[in-house]
């Protein structure tokens, strides 16, 4: 009986060719639809599981290329087993690469094993002899001038072969198979369907030690505004405990209406010099400086004294308006009035902002709204600003984030912005999503072993490590956390040692090396008489600082770059509840550096670690030295099982460099 012709929808015809699927593609987040994260000089590890019907073998290409040039480059993928596929390329240039795969079946090197197994079980292969012929003499058509001669001249001597061993050895010859591979069609060529993005960003993104100050707090004269030039003069202080971030509330004309006071109070005085973020007088907004704080050109002196010292500037970018800024009388429509006309105040729940409006994203103006703010960020890159930490941006809608960090990064794709969002986990991660290069995170309120070493593997062994940098500041003006409160100078020693030893990106707000920690009141995470609405006059020497503590600590993470990378964390066993111990290694086990730390800010605490050797790079039973740069002791352990004894008296931490034997890290090499 004739089979009745099918009707072949193009859905059908698809299905038809389809033989090869491509899954699981790694890194990629959310099916591609965000990009993943790495710096200039890495290595973008590619993966995907690949596979057919049948027992055909399979061939396989990852293409990519950046967007600067347009170049398009191809590399072969290969086969690590069980259907998965691997192939690295390098990010050296500073711009968004873009990726995806190619897999075929490759009918030749199918046909070659085939062979091999025929030949070798002593089976004649005169006919498969004449498939090989056929196959290269159809590549041969296809080839490049100088392939075309040597497929022509194969197929003649697989043909024309006096012995079939001979004829054997020609067709299975590596040079034939790479040259197929160059010129045989591509049989069931299937693309992904994807073209998956990576942003590169400089290193700064990924390694960077801030410093936050006022600078109207830097000056001498209590009362008096400390200026730029204040600044410049605390420069080598804050170079030489290791910072290289210099990150300035907002510098701009401050708002009188609803101005706040001390300690945030809503009633001010005639001298009260009002909170940063109340941004905008007649003075200026976005664009102007705080006159007493100096002028543009002081600004930019700032700017370039700190980049002789190795140091950038970041700026902090709020999107929010003093009722006296300009834009409330220019641009109305980009705010939201109530029926009798007022402007209500800003809020971020439970917190109240009665000192600034905060800008309408429903306005209907908002196609001029938009190209306003992306003004702003240019006109102060043009300044020389290339660190913006950005306010409360969960307060405004991700879209604009999206569209706005794109457009800022396409001109200038050595900006960075951090998101200061203090949220629900969801809007976090999707801002860093959508293109915030760092992010604020909970590390503040993590200060048991258990929330410690859960929060940093969360960051660093899931799929946040793709997207997520996350920022490990030990205090902030709005977080004076109670364990700072109760634990005195131990107790941020601790927190400095954990926030710059679990994160590459860390940071302090000035005050924290004098270790001030009186809130202002019981139950409260603000401090007393905080920078945030008054002048402060420091002695940045007061005894008992901790600069040279802070010093040492960024030191080691300038000279260990395993301190440098995020994704080596492992964590050491230790019985004692209060001895958090671990580990970062470099991926070829030249650098490792172990962090053990007592969260008793009270209490010596003694315990036998069990170090995960492997981790570390170390064999069984290998002696090796471990030198804690805190104190410069040097110690011999030994295998896995190893004494600490930290009091927080003395050094509440320890921060070993590890030291192999010479002859050790040779045989280690060669064994690799
Ligand atoms: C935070 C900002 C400060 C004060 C408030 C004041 C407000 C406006 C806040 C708003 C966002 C961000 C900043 N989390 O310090 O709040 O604390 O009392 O009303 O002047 O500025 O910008 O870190």
């Amino acid at each position: 009986m004739p089979v009745p012709p099918a009707t072949v929808s193009p859905y059908m015809k698809q299905l038809h060719d389809e033989r090869i699927i491509i899954a699981d593609v790694t890194p990629q987040i959310d099916q591609g639809r965000y990009p993943v994260k790495r710096i200039v000089g890495d290595t973008v590890e590619v993966q995907a599981t690949i596979f057919r019907d049948g027992h055909d073998q399979l061939a396989a290409t990852l293409q990519y290329g950046p967007e600067d040039t347009g170049d398009w480059h191809e590399l072969p993928m290969k086969l690590l087993g069980n259907d998965r596929w691997s192939a690295s390329f390098l990010v050296d240039h500073l711009t968004n690469y873009k990726f995806t795969i190619e897999a075929w079946t490759d009918v030749f090197g199918t046909w070659q094993a085939e062979l091999r197994k025929k030949f070798d079980a002593k089976q004649e292969v005169t006919s498969e002899l004449l498939e090989g012929v056929e196959q290269v003499l159809h590549a041969a058509k296809r080839a490049t001038e100088s392939d075309h001669q040597f497929l022509l001249d194969a197929a003649q001597a697989m043909r024309t072969a006096s012995l079939q061993d001979e004829a054997v050895a020609v067709a299975l010859d590596d040079a034939l198979k790479e040259c197929m591979a160059r010129n045989a069609e591509h049989a069931h060529s299937i693309t992904f369907d994807r073209l998956l993005t990576v942003v590169v960003d400089r290193p700064q993104a990924r390694f960077a030690t801030w410093y936050e100050l006022f600078p109207r707090s830097q000056g001498k004269v209590p009362g008096k505004s400390g200026t730029f030039a204040d600044c410049i003069n605390r420069l080598p202080d804050i170079a030489h405990m290791g910072f290289d971030v210099l990150y300035l509330p907002p510098i701009h004309p401050i708002g009188r209406t609803h101005r706040k006071g001390k300690n945030n109070s809503l009633l001010c005085t005639p001298s009260d010099p009002g909170c940063p973020w109340a941004i905008g007088n007649e003075q200026g907004g976005h664009y102007a400086i705080e006159p007493s704080l100096g002028t543009l050109q002081d600004f930019k002196n700032l700017i370039a004294a700190a980049r002789d010292l190795g140091m950038e500037i970041a700026l902090d970018f709020a999107i929010q308006c003093s009722p006296d800024h300009p834009y409330v009388k220019d641009h109305p429509e980009w705010f939201s009035h109530r029926p009798d006309g007022t402007i209500k105040y800003a809020e971020n729940p439970p917190k109240k902002y009665q000192d600034i409006y905060p800008v309408n994203f429903d306005s209907q103006d908002w196609q001029s709204l938009w190209p306003e703010w992306r003004r702003v960020l240019l006109y102060w890159v043009a300044q020389g600003v290339k660190t913006f930490r950005v306010d409360n941006p969960h307060t405004k809608p991700v879209g604009f984030w999206d569209w706005l960090l794109a457009e800022i990064k396409q001109e200038h794709p050595d900006v960075i912005f951090l998101a200061e969002a203090f949220t629900r986990p969801a809007m976090m991660k999707t801002l860093a999503k959508a293109g915030f290069t760092q992010s604020y995170t909970y590390f503040t309120w993590r200060n048991t072993k258990a929330e410690l070493t859960e929060y940093a593997t969360e960051l660093t062994q899931t799929d946040m490590k793709e997207y997520y940098r996350g920022h490990f500041f030990a205090n902030t003006p709005d977080i004076l956390h109670e364990y700072l409160q109760k634990g005195g100078r131990s107790a941020f020693k601790i927190r400095y040692i954990l926030a710059a030893t679990l994160s590459t990106l860390c940071g302090i707000y000035s005050g924290y090396e004098l270790s001030e920690n009186v809130p202002l009141k019981q139950g409260s995470e603000e401090y007393l008489d905080s920078d945030k609405y008054e002048i402060k006059v420091r002695d940045w020497n007061a005894p008992g600082n901790i600069k040279e503590f802070i010093h040492k600590v960024n030191k080691a993470r300038r000279e260990n770059p395993a301190l440098q990378i995020n994704d080596n964390i492992a964590f050491h066993e230790a019985n004692d509840p209060q001895i958090l111990c671990y580990s970062k290694a470099t991926p070829d086990g030249s650098n490792a550096v172990i962090v053990a730390v007592n969260l008793d800010p009270f209490r010596p605490h003694e315990d036998l670690i069990v170090l995960d050797l492997d981790a570390l790079g170390l064999e069984a039973n290998e002696e090796f030295q471990v030198q804690d740069v805190m104190t410069g002791s040097v110690w011999t352990w030994k295998g896995s099982r190893n004494y600490v004894r930290l009091d927080p008296r003395d050094e509440p931490a320890h921060l070993l460099v590890v030291k192999r034997a010479e002859k050790a890290v040779v045989e280690t090499k060669e064994a690799a």
